[in-house]
């Protein structure tokens, strides 16, 4: 019988910088190689955060998008979970918590446990490592598990000289809220010491349980490789009609779809789902093998990283086009010959048509929400379905507040996201199924769905501006400035002309949230400019940067009538209204955005 596994408590430094942002902490995979115990550091930090009467016989879900650096993490936090789940009798007195087997209790090295007899946690961890954000939070839901450690920096390129990320998500299957990544934060930057389990190994590559013998632990830690494909899968056909798409992808008139998985973590979700269960043709789902550098490509489902597949849909062959990012949370939603939905008015479209999906009839509905920057698309259908809207900052969490609280059924960010409160995360398959379910139901192409849209409510036109790369200062700086600008008394009321329009300032303001389920106040969630036309800019630096800054300039406009403009046309006097105000190009040397969507 081999000898149990050693568990040992090592010394470390903290790290000033391990604040999560937007959506956990992103950093250069350099960095988290590079810079001594980085990871470690957050994974304990995690372990630690984590509330002592939610540990006892829990469940933890491990999983991650498949990119570079993905296996050396997931073998870490394997080894970290392990550690700290064995302290009987020799404690890993972190902070003073110690873990047994997942039953986790406030002790001391010396004293006589009182607590009950631990019961043994397992881990949760994807086949091969691999488990999409939407999947993780559904594994999350189903496994009652305290939460997941998330490993993926999203749309983010990978490899190398790419980028890694971490998140932690709560027990509701969301990403943790500000109060417990505060917690984590505080942690990480007094931290002096980790448990690991170094000579740990796990077997990725076999489905089902492992367990290890461990250095003073009387149980077994049990880790479970799962194949999260088909719980999520199992999901999804309690929330749509699969006779009915599969008669609209494979039945006598089927449509033409092609899906492109970017060589993410969503390829065998889109295999099993689409093309062996709905009937596709396998050449209807393209860069479906995951790739630890995503095949050299960004997997960012945007005008510009989607554009091969964009153009590959202008000859209209195809009825329907997707896209989805690393970790399969973002969608982008096309037509023939690549008409572009924005995710402003997909959300939109999918709340107007809501009950083309079996779940919301019996559901019902009791809310929709978008975050601040998203168009106003969203607030017409609100209105007019008397259905309660919810404006909050960017951010999955704030959703999964008010789905927890029963408020909220459905919603959506401009930023490629929308999921509804059947797990706590943007879902892209779940978005892509949604709008077939519309197409199955109104048999109408996506052109044609998106104009009967605009002329029911009109037309809220969108772009965003995202300067990449900028240097921190600078950004810093220049929000700084603008606040001061628009908080002055002078700016309100402002007029400003280009060429024969005029945009009169309504209000100007620092977006702040109040959270209505716990009365939580988010502040400094972005730079608002609405004029008197409903119009609106949006300055916010992004959250989720690895390495800079990046400024994003958020444009909105409203038309009642003329619905079938160009929107950069339409857009331009609100953009050069913007960079003029912000003295953007002129602090930082650029002449236009990196990115437009
Ligand atoms: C994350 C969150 C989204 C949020 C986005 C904002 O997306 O999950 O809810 O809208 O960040 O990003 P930023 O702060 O850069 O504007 P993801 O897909 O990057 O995890």
């Amino acid at each position: 019988m081999d000898s149990p596994l050693r568990v040992l408590t090592v010394p470390t430094s903290p790290y000033p910088d391990q604040r999560p942002g937007t959506n956990g902490l992103r950093r250069k995979v350099r960095v988290f190689q590079t810079r001594r115990n980085y990871l470690h550091n957050f994974i304990q930090s995690i372990f630690s955060s984590i509330d002592l009467r939610d540990r006892q016989g829990s469940t933890v879900v491990v999983g991650g998008d498949g990119r570079f650096f993905n296996q050396t993490a997931i073998e870490v936090v394997v080894q970290m979970a392990a550690a700290n789940g064995v302290s009987d009798p020799v404690c890993v007195n972190l902070l003073n918590l110690c873990v047994h087997g997942a039953t986790w209790c406030v002790c001391s090295h010396t004293h006589t446990h009182m607590y009950p007899r631990p019961q043994v946690g397992r881990l949760i961890v994807g086949h091969h490592g691999l488990m999409s954000t939407p999947a993780s939070s559904c594994v999350i839901r189903k496994s009652k598990a305290i939460g997941g450690i998330i490993l993926t920096a999203s749309r983010h390129p990978a490899g190398p000289d790419g980028d890694f990320g971490m998140k932690f998500n709560s027990a509701n299957g969301g990403p943790a809220n500000d109060a417990v990544t505060n917690k984590i934060y505080q942690i990480s930057r007094t931290i002096e010491e980790f448990a690991i389990c170094p000579g740990l190994r796990l077997d990725l590559t076999t489905l089902g349980k492992q367990t290890f013998d461990l250095e003073n632990k009387f149980k077994p830690f049990t880790v479970e490789i799962v194949d999260s494909v088909e719980p999520y899968a199992n999901l999804m056909r309690n929330i749509f009609d699969f006779a009915a798409l599969k008669e609209l992808l494979s039945g006598e008139n089927h449509i033409k779809i092609r899906l492109d998985a970017m060589h993410g973590v969503l390829g065998p979700y889109v295999k099993r789902i689409l093309c062996e269960e709905l009937g596709c043709p396998a050449n209807s789902a393209i860069n479906c093998v995951p790739m630890e550098n995503f095949g050299g490509q960004h997997p960012d489902p945007n005008l510009l990283y989607a554009a091969d597949l964009i153009d590959s849909m202008r000859d209209g062959e195809c009825d329907f086009g997707a896209a989805f990012d690393g970790d399969g949370d973002r969608n982008i939603i096309l037509g023939r010959h690549g008409v572009f939905v924005t995710p402003s008015d997909s959300v939109a479209v999918i709340a107007d048509n809501i009950f083309c999906i079996p779940y919301f009839q019996h559901s019902g509905v009791r809310g929709f929400a978008r975050s601040m920057p998203t168009s106003a698309a969203l607030d017409r259908v609100a209105k007019a379905t008397k259905i309660e809207l919810y404006e909050t900052p960017p951010g999955w969490k704030f959703f999964g507040n008010l789905m927890d609280a029963g408020r909220l059924s459905l919603c959506g960010e401009e930023s490629f996201g929308t999921s509804a409160d059947h797990l706590r995360e943007r879902d892209g398959l779940w978005a892509v199924l949604a709008w077939l379910s519309i197409l199955a139901y109104r048999r109408q192409s996506v052109e044609d769905i998106l104009k009967d849209h605009w002329l029911k409510y009109g037309r809220n036109y969108f772009t965003r501006y995202d300067y990449d790369n900028i240097d921190i200062d600078t950004a810093c700086e220049m929000m700084e400035d603008l606040e001061l600008l628009i908080a002055d008394k002078s700016f309100a009321k402002q007029r400003f002309a280009v060429e024969d329009k005029i945009y009169k300032v309504e209000k100007a303001d620092n977006f702040e949230y109040t959270d209505p389920v716990d009365s939580t106040i988010s502040r400094n969630q972005g730079l608002r400019i609405i004029f008197s036309d409903g119009s609106r800019i949006i300055y916010r630096l992004s959250g989720t940067c690895s390495d800079g800054a990046t400024v994003r300039i958020y444009l909105d406009s409203y038309e009642k009538e003329h619905i079938f403009q160009d929107a950069q046309v339409v857009l331009a006097p609100l953009a050069t209204i913007a960079v003029k105000i912000s003295q953007l190009h002129l602090r930082t040397g650029r002449n236009g955005p990196s990115v437009i969507t």
